[in-house]
């Protein structure tokens, strides 16, 4: 029997990926910027037994078995399959694959990029295949192709019909910007109405907001944002952030039927963030929201007790079930 074992991490994109060019190939009509989290803090862990003894493929996720034949797991499967020189004994073989997050559902994080990166470089070390693997993650979850690079990264939509240049590379390692930090506000514990998937999709076919974004708003930004990285100017990133994010959520407004994601307390708290940075005079904090209500800050390191205490005042915590509340020691590190 082989056994490998692999991790990947959750990755909270800075200019967003919203919206497919080709839904089977998940191929995005524009280019997003993501930070992968420290993985000792929130990773997903996959491990592969592979045997020609087993009677058949199977999953469990989180400790329950799921359907070996969900397409997208499929799909890496097969990519995994057609890059790899199968010897007589990997052809024989039947997978068994186990996989668990160390974070909490209740933390609103898409599972999906780090388990799908994680399923990918497993499969990869177990088939030993060698070279660029974000474009088999991406096969499983679009956003997950970022979460095979560890610091700042950038999945590149690319032109090609078949997909062949649409991956992600890694624009610096974590070790770059020490001093980020990134805060996950838990607004709410909830599902989403709408899975991004379905947002994208009608967004796609309803939103001109959304194909004005991709041609004429994000190429210009993706690239200011890179080089506000590449020299660490926080106030540059932490604008652009905050414009691309806002801007993703005015494309679900545009999209029909809209989409909202946000609730009041995410208003509550982008207002309160502008209204922090204009108090400070500089910009100090970026925020950013994902398909759901949950509002993920980045900040520095030197202004985390100082936001942790504002946000404290302004909305007191309560505790939420499985989260771990760690008071001045932020959750999560780029
Ligand atoms: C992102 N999101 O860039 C954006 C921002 C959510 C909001 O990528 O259909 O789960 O599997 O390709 O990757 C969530 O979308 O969608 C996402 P699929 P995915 O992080």
């Amino acid at each position: 029997m082989s056994i490998v074992t692999c991790i990947a991490p959750v990755n909270i994109a800075v200019i967003k990926y919203w919206g497919k060019r080709d839904e089977q190939l998940i191929l995005p009509v524009n280019d997003s910027i993501s930070a992968s989290l420290d993985t000792d803090q929130l990773c997903a862990k996959t491990t592969i037994m592979a045997s020609a003894d087993f009677d058949a493929d199977r999953i469990w996720l989180n400790g329950r078995e799921e359907s070996i034949n969900n397409p997208r797991l499929q799909n890496c499967l097969r990519e995994i399959k057609k890059r790899a020189q199968l010897s007589p004994e990997m052809e024989n073989w039947k997978l068994h694959i186990c996989s668990k997050n160390n974070f909490p559902t209740a933390a609103g994080l898409a599972s999906s990029a780090a388990g799908y990166a994680c399923l990918s470089a497993a499969l990869a070390k177990l088939y030993r295949v060698e070279g660029d693997i974000s474009s088999i993650a991406r096969c499983g979850s679009g956003s997950a192709c970022r979460s095979v690079y560890g610091g700042f990264v950038r999945w590149y939509a690319g032109t090609d019909p078949n997909g062949n240049d649409s991956i992600a590379k890694q624009i610096v390692p974590a070790s770059h910007w020490p001093e980020m930090r990134i805060l996950i506000l838990v607004v709410n514990e909830e599902r989403k109405k709408t899975s991004s998937a379905i947002g994208m999709k009608n967004g796609v076919l309803t939103s001109e907001l959304l194909k004005y974004r991709a041609e004429h708003c994000v190429p210009k930004r993706v690239e200011e944002m890179n080089q506000a990285i590449m020299t660490k100017n926080f106030e540059k990133f932490a604008q652009l952030m905050m414009k691309d994010s806002n801007q993703m959520h005015a494309v679900c407004l545009d999209t029909s039927p809209p989409c909202f994601y946000l609730n009041d307390v995410s208003f509550g708290v982008i207002d309160l963030i502008h209204a922090y940075n204009e108090a400070s005079n500089r910009v100090k904090v970026g925020y950013t929201n994902d398909a759901g209500p949950n509002t993920v800050l980045y900040l520095l390191e030197k202004d985390v007790p100082e936001v942790l205490g504002l946000l404290d005042y302004y909305f007191p915590s309560k505790p939420v079930d499985n989260v771990e509340y760690k008071r001045g020691n932020p959750p999560a590190s780029a």
